[in-house]
């Protein structure tokens, strides 16, 4: 079957900490975590968590944190109280201070209209900030010593986050400690993001290195968060300039048209730039239905990304990321935990104790949306042509 790449089988290693399960962003916020849950509990309805080895996951340290993460910023994550105060005192006392507010961490705005914020302080931030990287550095461990091909961390992914603070609701960047852990293994790295958004966060700390290569496929124009991620956007001059390539499209888009940028783009990425280790990004707001996503992708289109990528045979960490529509995101991160393996799963989700939650997909792992529902694709043949030219010259210029 196309969605499955080749057939060979990988060791694949599989990270979840159910520690994660119960965090709540607050109340009305997009970013469930409990959504990762519900993929591992798919995962293990079709029987899949025996085809993988399950080693154990701690939460990280502080002090693997600070490896990227300003100390500062560590020191004011821990710090945070969700009723705007401080455990340890640190600004003044007017809730959620300047000093927070600089971070990019705001108090919870629970009353009144319109969206929330972002990157709220909730019960249990900074437990699950290390229990999520925990999930990824262990992930990027066992690639880096040779005991896993594939390693799949769900709960990871969070591309947005800066040294110094947190952005679109990711607070520490566990992306940039994993690659910081596999480049003490592996020569040069390569970062792909599929995540509807722009994988900024991963795309600057590695701006200045030649070692790490960032490519991010995202929707981009009319305000679409963050807004950066322009094809002419390839790093500053230096050793790392074109190691960042970025593939911006526009609403609507479909598998084919995605996979008429991804599958040419993504060889040539891999001849000029020659990776010891891949890590994917797999964000699940890229798909058709999402709640903040524009595009159309099926989960047979966004898995094709993960089979593509696997069919390479370089040492692969599997992330999660964004995904809105809970019930998509765990169909979607099921069905490439079983591409990663190299098994079939069938279409009907087996009878689980959260089988309810797939009622209006109609109980199908590859669910499908009515045409009216969809946004127009606002994509062209010549459009689609001109960005994958774009990229490819921008690979051209590529000089290890
Ligand atoms: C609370 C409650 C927060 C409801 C945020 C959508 C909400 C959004 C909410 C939301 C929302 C964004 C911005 C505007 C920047 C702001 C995990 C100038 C219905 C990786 C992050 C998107 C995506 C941030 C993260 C974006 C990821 N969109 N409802 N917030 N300000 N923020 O546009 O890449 O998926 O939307
Ligand atoms: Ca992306
Ligand atoms: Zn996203």
């Amino acid at each position: 079957s196309p969605s499955c790449g080749d057939d060979k089988k990988r060791r694949v290693c599989y990270y979840y900490d159910p520690g994660i399960s119960t965090v709540d962003y607050g109340e009305g916020h997009v970013m469930v975590p409990h959504r990762v849950t519900m993929a591992h509990n798919l995962v293990a309805a079709y029987g899949m968590l025996g085809d993988m080895r399950r080693l154990r996951t701690a939460p990280a340290t502080a002090a693997e944190l600070a490896d990227f993460h300003d100390e500062g910023y560590l020191a004011l994550l821990q710090d945070l109280t969700p009723d705007g105060y401080h455990r340890r005192g640190g600004d003044d006392d007017d809730g959620v201070g300047d000093m927070a507010r600089a971070r990019g961490i705001h108090a919870a705005e629970g009353k009144g209209g319109g969206r929330g914020v972002d990157n709220p302080v909730f019960d249990r931030l900074w437990d699950y900030c290390l229990r999520y990287s925990g999930g990824s550095l262990a992930a990027a461990r066992a690639l880096g010593g040779g005991t896993a091909d594939i390693a799949i961390n769900w709960s990871g992914g969070m591309h947005h986050a800066c040294r110094g603070g947190a952005r679109g609701f990711c607070y520490v960047n566990d992306i940039v400690l994993a690659i910081r852990e596999l480049l003490a293994h592996f020569r040069r790295v390569l970062y792909v993001d599929i995540d509807v958004h722009h994988g900024d966060g991963v795309e600057a700390a590695f701006e200045a290195s030649n070692r790490v290569m960032t490519v991010s496929f995202h929707q981009h124009g009319g305000g679409f968060f963050p807004g950066s991620g322009a094809v002419a956007d390839v790093g500053k001059k230096g050793p790392g300039q074109y190691c960042a390539l970025n593939v911006p499209v526009s609403m609507g888009i479909g598998d084919e048209e995605y996979h008429q940028l991804f599958e040419p783009i993504m060889a040539r990425v891999m001849e000029v730039f020659q990776p010891e280790a891949v890590v994917l990004q797999c964000g699940a707001d890229s798909l058709a239905g999402d709640r903040l996503g524009e595009l159309n992708l099926t989960t047979r289109g966004h898995a094709q990304c993960v089979s593509f990528i696997r069919s390479f045979n370089l040492p692969l960490l599997l992330l999660g990321g964004g995904g809105y529509t809970i019930n998509h995101v765990a169909s979607c991160w099921c069905n490439e935990t079983a591409v990663a393996i190299g098994k079939e799963i069938p279409n009907d989700i087996p009878k689980h104790g959260f089988d309810v939650f797939y009622k209006n997909q109609e109980y199908k792992l590859h669910y499908t949306l009515e045409t009216k529902h969809l946004p127009r694709n606002r994509n062209t043949a010549n459009s689609i042509d001109a960005i994958r030219m774009a990229a490819m010259a921008n690979l051209s210029k590529l000089k290890l």
